[in-house]
């Protein structure tokens, strides 16, 4: 069975996905796409030949008979409304993070899907799909570091637009290492504090960069996070974590060692389109054959909440300068 997926924000990474759907993966086709700015939803249509509807609006595309699946790209504050949407109409969402700007709008999210009585979400937290992340899993599982106790950890970008603000280093960039390390650990956080070092002279007036983000799991693990996204050098993701008996590095990507000139070098990536290309491969294939076989795995809404209520932890601890708690409520078995 084809999957017929309709894509709702064709901005930078919906055109990266359907790409990714149209011309690489298998099982998935692009039949509707929607966007507030129609002419990019056309014009997307247009770059990738798509056979594909343009729809005035999301609710519309969610509605529609010839889409099975539905992606959620557009930006953050629109997630929630589509994917409400995408489970009343019984459909499976994939959905960029966050998977809603506040942990209310995740948790109306959870009672939406526990009340129609199946998951039909997976977030895109792409890191549990690369193979560095995994083969760290593996490890951590296999008991080869002894019981973990710290992480160490840095998310550098090399620059970010105008409209990144201080707390979008939370939400927007720790986001992903909030869910990450949960995954890894097999643990849920206690409490966060921010910390903020000198100022780069490369960040604008409305971002306050580098970070360092201090957390502590239920556990006790120990983790330091350095949020740097005026780095300028590259987009680089940095994590140790540091064992009883060991530590795992995550791998750096591969790239060719070249001698040259009297020096030995590697490139350092640029963006995370290539830097977690693979993991985008596999994370969306995952989507597309478990919307093939009535079914839905990797992160859940669950997994979304823990992130948000994280997330608005750190952003409290951001503007608070103290340590904040973090209280996860019991998981509901449905997430088991
Ligand atoms: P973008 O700004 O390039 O694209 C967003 C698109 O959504 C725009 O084309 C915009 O017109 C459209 N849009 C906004 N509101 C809409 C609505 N109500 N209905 C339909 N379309 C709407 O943004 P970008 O960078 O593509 O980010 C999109 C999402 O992907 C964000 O949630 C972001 O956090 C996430 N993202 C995830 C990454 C990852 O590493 N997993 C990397 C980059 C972005
Ligand atoms: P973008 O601004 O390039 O694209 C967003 C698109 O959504 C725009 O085209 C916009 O017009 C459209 N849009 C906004 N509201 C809409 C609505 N209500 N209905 C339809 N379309 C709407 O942004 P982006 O960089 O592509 O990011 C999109 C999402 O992807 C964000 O949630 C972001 O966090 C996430 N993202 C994730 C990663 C990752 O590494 N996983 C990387 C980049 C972006
Ligand atoms: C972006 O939205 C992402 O999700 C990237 O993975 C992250 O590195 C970047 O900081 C965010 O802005």
């Amino acid at each position: 069975m084809t999957v017929r997926i309709g894509v709702i924000g064709t901005g930078m990474i919906g055109e990266e996905h359907s790409r990714r759907i149209s011309q690489q993966l298998t099982g998935g086709e692009i039949t509707a796409v929607t966007d507030v700015n129609q002419e990019q939803a056309q014009t997307m249509v247009d770059r990738l030949s798509l056979d594909a509807k343009v729809y005035d609006n999301g609710l519309e595309l969610i509605q529609a008979e010839h889409v099975d699946a539905v992606m959620v790209t557009s930006w953050g504050p629109t997630h929630e409304e589509y994917v409400l949407a995408a489970i009343q109409a019984g459909k499976y969402v994939f959905c960029e993070k966050p998977l809603a700007t506040t942990a209310q709008g995740c948790r109306n999210i959870i009672d939406a899907e526990i009340e129609a009585g199946k998951r039909r979400v997976q977030v895109g937290f792409m890191r549990r799909y690369d193979s560095g992340y995994q083969l760290m899993k593996e490890a951590i599982e296999a008991n080869r570091l002894g019981e973990p106790l710290m992480i160490h950890a840095a998310h550098r970008n090399p620059t970010v637009p105008e409209r990144y603000v201080t707390p979008m280093a939370i939400h927007d960039t720790l986001i992903h290492e909030l869910d990450t390390f949960r995954w890894l650990l097999n643990d849920d956080y206690a409490t966060a504090q921010v910390i903020f070092p000198r100022k780069t002279r490369h960040a604008h007036g409305k971002v306050e960069d580098p970070q360092i983000i201090l957390l502590e799991t239920t556990q006790g693990v120990r983790i330091d996070v350095e949020v740097f996204v005026n780095c300028q050098y590259g987009y680089d993701i940095q994590c140790d974590v540091v064992g009883e008996e060991g530590i795992a590095h995550l791998p750096e990507p591969q790239s060719l060692t070249l001698r040259q000139a009297g020096q030995r070098s590697n490139e350092i990536l640029q963006d995370w389109k290539k830097r977690f290309g693979e993991a985008f491969d596999v994370e969306l294939q995952a989507f597309i054959d478990g919307a093939a076989s009535d079914t839905v795995g990797g992160p859940s809404s669950w997994d979304g909440y823990a992130a948000a209520i994280a997330s608005d932890a750190c952003v409290k601890a951001q503007e608070s300068g103290q340590i904040e708690k973090i209280e996860m409520p019991e998981r509901p078995a449905f997430y088991a």
